[in-house]
């Protein structure tokens, strides 16, 4: 799964990756303009630290995220475009400090200002599209789509709020259109806001767009991200915070692409897997193994909660906790699961 980092020149998108992923980047003013960071970061997961605790597994492994720095630059170019299309889901690093010359944000037109960009380039790509099928009219179906969406586009309004059935979907998936990717804002405030409410406008203008919004101060986290693990709570704590930002930052991400964490203990591993959200459990069995998903007899699941709460699988068993489930049921988030199978 991979999520990729846009924004403006010097919106904090290099300072972001660097707290994301405790990677040493280049931050500044033509930093690493033309490179591009990649960096996979472990989704936090207390669930799975309180499993590990029971269990005291000899590995603990959590869900992982894959960002990529997109890098930037005054708009945004095709290059920068075209690697967009290839993230599953966009985080928008908008700046709400005043940057080194002094110059103060402008982050409400930030965010309208990548929309009208990224609705540009789908609509070129969609118009292009267009020609061709009513030239060669090799699908209309096709066509009437692109049509439909096309004008949508021309109303100025990103894909995201345009409804497409499950068999729509499927017609336009090849062209990985950036309004219809799930969107993230990262609001990069200044050291001195942090803690405090997030910018009622800027919440409201998210909102209007059905988008996720997550405020930090990039250069801050990227401070606490490059302390010894131990002693990153506590810097955290002192500064008003519960815990750094970046933590809700990457759930929120995992949950921007619709994942959710199957959990599976044993004293070798306690251990998150990813499924997308509505994996039946056959599925989300083939995930550990394609011999389980091949040989499935049935899932035993708990819920997280009740095996912490009782201490022992037995223990849940004992008290009607353990429900048995077929193929077909669909994997919560949070269920611990223990897949039962021929070999
Ligand atoms: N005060 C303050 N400065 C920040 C913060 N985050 C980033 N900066 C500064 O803003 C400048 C730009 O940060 P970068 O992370 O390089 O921004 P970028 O979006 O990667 O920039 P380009 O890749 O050049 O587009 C740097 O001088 C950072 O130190 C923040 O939270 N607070
Ligand atoms: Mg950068």
């Amino acid at each position: 799964m991979k999520i990729g980092l846009v924004g403006f020149a010097e919106s904090g998108k290099s300072t972001v990756f660097g707290a994301l992923t405790g990677l040493a980047v280049e931050t500044g003013y033509a930093a690493s303009r033309d490179k591009v960071n990649v960096g996979v970061v472990k989704v936090p997961d207390p669930r799975v630290d309180a499993l590990a605790e029971l269990y005291e597994p000899k590995k603990v492994t959590y869900a992982e995220v894959t960002f990529t720095d997109l890098g930037g630059g005054k708009g945004l170019d095709r290059k920068i475009l075209n690697a967009m299309r290839e993230v599953d889901a966009l985080c928008q690093v908008v700046r709400a400090f005043p940057d080194v010359a002094g110059e103060a944000p402008q982050p409400l037109r930030e965010i309208a200002d990548l929309e009208v960009e990224t609705i540009l380039a789908d609509l070129e790509l969609v118009e292009r599209r267009v020609e061709r099928l009513a030239k060669d009219r090799s699908n209309p179906r096709e066509l009437d789509l692109l049509q439909r969406i096309q004008a949508h586009l021309e109303g100025e309004r990103p894909l995201r709020s345009f409804d497409l059935s499950e068999e729509e979907n499927k017609l336009i998936a090849g062209y990985a259109l950036l309004t219809q990717k799930p969107l993230l804002l990262v609001i990069n405030v200044d050291e001195s806001s942090i803690g405090s409410e997030i910018d009622p406008e800027i919440e409201a203008s998210a909102r209007e767009r059905g988008l996720g919004v997550v405020v930090l101060s990039a250069q801050v986290e990227m401070d606490i991200a490059s302390m010894p693990e131990e002693d990153q709570v506590e810097f955290a704590t002192s500064l008003g915070l519960d815990e750094p930002a970046r933590n809700r930052f990457i759930r929120a991400a995992y949950e921007l692409i619709d994942l959710v964490s199957m959990l599976t203990v044993g004293p070798d591993e306690c251990r998150a897997w990813p499924v997308a959200r509505g994996s039946r459990a056959v599925r989300a069995a083939g995930k550990i193994h394609s011999d389980i998903e091949r040989g499935f007899i049935r899932a035993e699941v708990i819920d997280w909660k009740d095996l912490i709460g009782h201490g022992s699988e037995a223990k849940c068993r004992e008290a009607g906790l353990t429900r048995v489930e077929g193929k077909d049921y669909i994997i919560q988030d949070g269920d611990v699961v223990n897949f039962r199978f021929n070999v």
